[in-house]
């Protein structure tokens, strides 16, 4: 990966805040390359047939047969489970085959694995590595818990049974863990201006300040019923409105609510040309942004999603061409907002050069030697999935830092270095 890549990855995944809410994760789904037996079938395991509680994960199951559990032909293989999602996971519940199916069909050697995209598999640190054998007429919930990942698929791989020659089988799996839920990146614009004139007391802040949205910031709420208390109204004409973002932002994207049927009934914005600039003075055409919005007949307006490549700007500008056929002569919208990142940060030599990091190779520990006056505020170790596998706050004033980093698996690592204002990523190879 090149390093510029990483760097704006890692900015992305920077930004990006986790909410939580606590969470048994039933998965909607299962896939094998075991072959089912006596018609039972995977989904039997994570649709919680037999338990007594469901969804649980202390619940437990009843006798195993092929309703409620799922046997295959005896063999190694792999079993893919989808989340359904993005889970920050750190636990689960194992329901082994009972005494109630063929004997000694139980799960016994497994490696488990979790998977962000669903190719690329990692072991889990700290996951169990056997399963139980359960040889009364009922299976107990066998929980597990380990070191959080963020996680969108499970994968166990079947090692053994519990000695019988023609089958491999379970009853159920549950994992626990929160929803990892990425809040937008909303860009909303510091101030506007324009070469329209407002009518009816509408104001162009009512297109930025979320006035009239079901939640603010967002990039996909709901927009009420336009008004000049929450629209921005203007006498039609070809015109310009320029947007302040307050900053310089990598800009991917927006989002626009036109006016809607509440309002005059044509008035939305139609054909625009959307521009980018970083002075505020030199406009350029960005590139795969639209150049029409729809018009909105219902009496609230959903969200209108647009992504384009990356721009960095300060300013976006929109020239207004014309609208939906209003004759009344007047040219509207509810709203618009855009996602991207604040640059602010992206790199910063002084940082970078006033860095250094030893031993790398490291086996045990990092130590971060920061020799310029900014103060560091955390060190952030990701992988290079870019998941984030050490968080370290600085909570000294101290420029020297040590991680402990012995518990990694070997490899290679990008370290992130910030300050409440920079950022800096180093490499880094484990032993
Ligand atoms: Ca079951
Ligand atoms: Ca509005």
């Amino acid at each position: 990966m090149k390093k510029s890549t990483f760097l704006k990855f890692a900015v992305l995944f920077f930004a990006a805040t986790i909410i939580q809410a606590q969470d048994i994760i039933n998965p909607t789904s299962a896939t094998t390359i075991l072959t089912a037996e006596f018609g039972s079938s995977l989904i039997n395991t994570i649709n919680g047939s037999g338990l007594d509680t469901f969804p649980s994960l202390s619940a437990s199951h009843s006798g195993t047969n092929p309703g409620t559990a799922f046997y295959a032909t005896n063999d190694t293989g792999i079993i893919d489970f989808d989340l359904g999602g993005s889970y920050l996971v750190d636990g689960l519940s194992f329901w082994n085959a009972n005494a109630t199916g063929p004997p000694q069909t139980g799960v016994q050697d497994i490696i488990i694995y979790s998977s962000e995209d669903g190719v690329t598999y990692t072991p889990i640190s700290g996951a169990p590595t056997s399963f139980t054998e359960a040889v009364t007429t009922s299976s107990n919930a066998e929980q597990f818990s380990f070191a959080e990942i963020t996680a969108s698929f499970i994968r166990f791989e079947l090692i053994s049974n519990y000695g019988s020659s023609a089958f491999i089988g379970f009853a159920e799996v549950a994992f626990s863990g929160i929803e990892a839920e990425v809040v937008e990146n909303v860009i909303n614009p510091v101030s506007a201006t324009t070469t329209l004139s407002a009518q009816f007391g509408s104001s162009l802040d009512n297109t930025i300040n979320g006035a009239g949205l079901d939640v603010f910031p967002t990039l996909s709420g709901t927009h009420g019923g336009t008004n000049p208390g929450n629209a921005f109204y203007a006498t039609n004409n070809t015109g310009t409105i320029d947007f302040d973002l307050g900053g310089s932002f990598l800009v991917d994207g927006l989002t626009f609510w036109n006016t809607n049927a509440p309002g005059p009934g044509a008035t939305g914005i139609q054909g625009v040309i959307i521009s980018s600039s970083e002075d505020g003075t030199n406009f350029t055409p960005i590139s795969g942004a639209p150049s029409t919005f729809a018009q909105v007949v219902t009496p609230s307006s959903a969200a209108e999603q647009f992504s384009f490549t990356e721009v960095t700007a300060s300013f976006i500008r929109f020239d207004i061409l014309s609208n939906h056929g209003d004759p009344g002569n007047l040219v509207a919208f509810a709203e618009v907002a855009f996602s991207g990142v604040e640059t602010l940060g992206v790199t910063d030599s002084v940082l970078e050069e006033s860095i250094s990091l030893y031993p790398n190779p490291a086996s045990d520990v990092i130590r971060i030697n920061n020799t310029s006056n900014i103060g560091l505020e955390g060190i952030t170790v990701y992988d290079m999935n870019g998941r984030i596998v050490i968080q370290h706050l600085v909570t000294d004033n101290s420029h020297n830092q040590t991680i402990n980093v012995s518990e990694l698996s070997s490899g290679v690592y990008m370290v992130q270095i910030y300050s409440n204002q920079v950022h800096t990523m180093k490499r880094v190879i484990k032993n």
